[in-house]
């Protein structure tokens, strides 16, 4: 085995030319194996194997430096980086990130897990290595689906505005999640199919190959005659245009034409340049390959089959796409729409049945929000699915163009709250504090899937303003009874759910089972505990939630949301102050980011398991009770 000779890139770097084609080959069989455990973003890494080879290769890293964009297609960098027997541990508690990490290793230049943000990182990268007068290279990988996000236009404009000696190296597997949509990816695809173009790169790099060493005079007359013919061939050719200098399209599975011309790309010390590399994502893993979509971020699968490990259970993402698909054909001025993200947010179906109301807009959580602006000012009734961390793109067109005008913009929060082996970048907790701080909102969280549903419907009638759901990754347990939703439901109103004299659990989404499950516990104790489920986060049922509390003697507030900013402080603040000393605790995420593992394993690392929660009110309740007493004795003695 090849690989097992691999400790670092300085091995990878003593192996023959020829080796290496054997060497990709190992790799992939590793990450296969791996991901088919652990789980994992597969189809994006299996793709880009020989191009991280030909990178590492090439370019002196970790000196050089090479930005992933998102990260997830990294998993082969970090195989030749130092981390090939750690990579069993991919994305578990404790083990390596399924993203890149400074603190996991030097050659991982910056941490990333948001999609777009290479090509800023790469230019601020490059202009302070030019201000410092240092030398080294700057090299961003970005994928085809990654460049639609508003981000990399933004630095496209000042890469060719400033000139500054950085390579972009093109990803373009004609995928983002799913098949990538919009104008940019069509117009790539013509960059790869115009075949008088294509006929004459080819030609180009074989005159260029079969030359050994060959002079940077005639390789610019190449380059010069290549451009010039682009620009005739291919009318407004983006990249040059912008001051860009492209190069490609080339196959992004031949190392050795990879490692030919990011030798000669090096040696070009000014100005920024692109190369256009054509991958295929899933490369060598056939299910992968026939099903890049389901392979991009898959849980463990069988290797032999391809077939997940874990039965098919209904998820909250396809509830709602199930709900709003079946509200939408008897409501046509439903709209729904995703930012790259139409599997994960389960509005599949809603494509499938109501094509011509489906949007997806590409990486662009920001352009999502406002466009469903522009819909929901002609009357329509758009609902944007977006993942709680991509939200947080969104914050300011969320306020401007949507609160402000109290427009009727249905926002669908998935993955609120912890979402498990993605880790720090993609968990989904600062959407309470943020969101509700802003005025004009309903901002809702259900406890379950019928009343999920039932706040989706309810959102379908609501037009008085914007309104947001939060819900959590992850299944739904009560699957019966889903189609007539019996959930008596009102904005602003609290549920008890359970009565009690001692504790009363206030309880936000999800946790409201956790509360239940504290329920028991605390009972077998002999502490009465009250639940309260408090559906609505804004507005705050601050009535509702002071006469439930004044008749329990403490209370505790349970989100999965930061602590700082959440529902807790919220209900502290909000409720009369004689009944604030009652608040044992707020019970939320603390003030740190949060690692990777199984969500029962991050809730109880922090404290917000059931277990952990009741033995900390037993305490508190034990402690205050005592203390009580102590202060009845004193009183007592003194009147004596
Ligand atoms: C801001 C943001 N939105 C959504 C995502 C989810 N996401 C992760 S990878 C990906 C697709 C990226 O496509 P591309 O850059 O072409 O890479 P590929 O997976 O095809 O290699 C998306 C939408 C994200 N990481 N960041």
């Amino acid at each position: 085995m090849l690989l097992e000779s691999i400790r670092t890139v300085a091995d990878l770097r003593k192996l023959d030319a020829r080796e290496l084609p054997l060497l990709a080959q190992e790799i992939r069989d590793y990450i296969v194996d791996v991901v088919s455990s652990t789980g994992g973003h597969l189809a994006s890494s299996l793709g880009v194997v020989e191009l991280t080879i030909a990178l590492h290769c090439v370019f002196k890293t970790p000196q050089d430096k090479i930005i992933w964009d998102v990260g997830h297609q990294s998993y082969a960098h970090k195989i030749l980086t130092g981390r090939r027997e750690e990579f069993v541990t991919l994305r578990k508690f404790g083990g390596i990130s399924g993203f890149p990490k400074r603190a996991e290793s030097p050659f991982d230049a910056y941490n990333t897990g948001h999609s777009s943000t290479s090509l800023s990182l790469a230019l601020g990268e490059a202009v302070g290595r030019d201000l410092k007068h240092e030398k080294y290279k700057v090299v961003a990988v970005i994928g085809d689906g990654s460049l639609t996000g508003g981000m990399a236009f933004e630095a496209l404009n000042q890469i060719g505005h400033l000139k500054n000696d950085l390579i972009i190296v093109l990803n373009d597997n004609e995928h983002s999640i799913s098949k990538n949509v919009g104008a940019l990816p069509a117009y790539l695809m013509r960059m790869i199919t115009g075949s008088i173009y294509n006929r004459f790169r080819k030609r180009s790099y074989e005159i260029i190959r079969k030359i050994p060493r060959i002079g940077n005079r005639i390789y610019d007359f190449l380059y010069k005659m290549e451009a010039g013919f682009k620009g005739i061939l291919l009318p407004g050719h983006l990249f040059e245009d912008m001051g860009i200098r492209y190069f490609g399209p080339v196959d992004g599975h031949d190392i050795n034409l990879l490692m030919d011309i990011f030798s000669r790309l090096k040696s070009i010390n000014d100005g920024p340049k692109l190369l256009h590399v054509i991958t295929k994502k899933g490369k060598g893993y056939r299910p992968a390959e026939i099903n890049p979509a389901v392979f991009h971020g898959i849980g463990p699968f069988s290797r032999e089959t391809g077939q997940l490990l874990e039965g098919y259970r209904l998820s909250y993402s396809e509830l709602v796409g199930k709900t709003l698909a079946r509200l939408a054909r008897k409501d046509k001025k439903i709209v729904a729409i995703t930012a790259a993200m139409k599997l994960g947010t389960g509005l599949y179906e809603f494509e499938r049945k109501v094509p011509d109301r489906f949007f997806d807009v590409g990486i662009a959580e920001q352009h999502a929000i406002t466009f469903a602006a522009g819909l929901a000012s002609k009357g329509f009734k758009p609902f944007v699915s977006i993942y709680s961390t991509f939200l947080q793109r969104a914050v300011d067109q969320i306020i401007h163009d949507v609160a402000i005008m109290n427009l009727p913009v249905r926002m669908l929060v998935d993955r609120a709250g912890i979402v498990g082996s993605d880790g720090e970048t993609h968990h989904g907790l600062f959407d309470v504090s943020i969101l509700k701080s802003i005025p004009n909102l309903v901002f809702l969280a259900p406890a379950n899937g019928r009343e999920l549903q039932a706040m989706v419907e309810y959102a379908s009638h609501y037009d008085r303003g914007p309104l947001v759901i939060r819900y959590p990754r992850g299944h739904v347990a009560d699957v019966s009874g889903l189609v007539s939703p019996d959930f008596d439901f009102k904005p602003g109103k609290v549920k008890i759910i359970k009565k009690g004299k001692d504790v009363a659990l206030l309880a936000l989404g999800d946790m409201v089972h956790t509360a239940m499950l504290c329920v028991d516990i605390l009972e077998k104790r002999g502490i009465g505990a009250a639940v309260v489920n408090l559906i609505s986060i804004k507005p705050l049922d601050v009535e509702g939630i002071e006469r439930e509390i004044s008749h329990t003697a403490y209370f505790v507030t349970m989100e999965n949301a930061y602590h700082i900013g959440g529902v807790g402080e919220y209900i502290v603040g909000a409720i009369s102050p004689h009944l604030r000393h009652k608040c044992l605790f707020n019970a939320g995420f603390p003030d740190r980011f949060i690692t990777h593992g199984t969500t029962s394993q991050l809730f109880r690392q922090n404290g917000l398991d059931a277990d952990t929660l009741a033995e900390k009110i037993s305490r508190l309740v034990a402690k205050k009770i005592l203390h009580g007493r102590k202060k009845k004795a004193r009183h007592i003695s003194i009147r004596k």
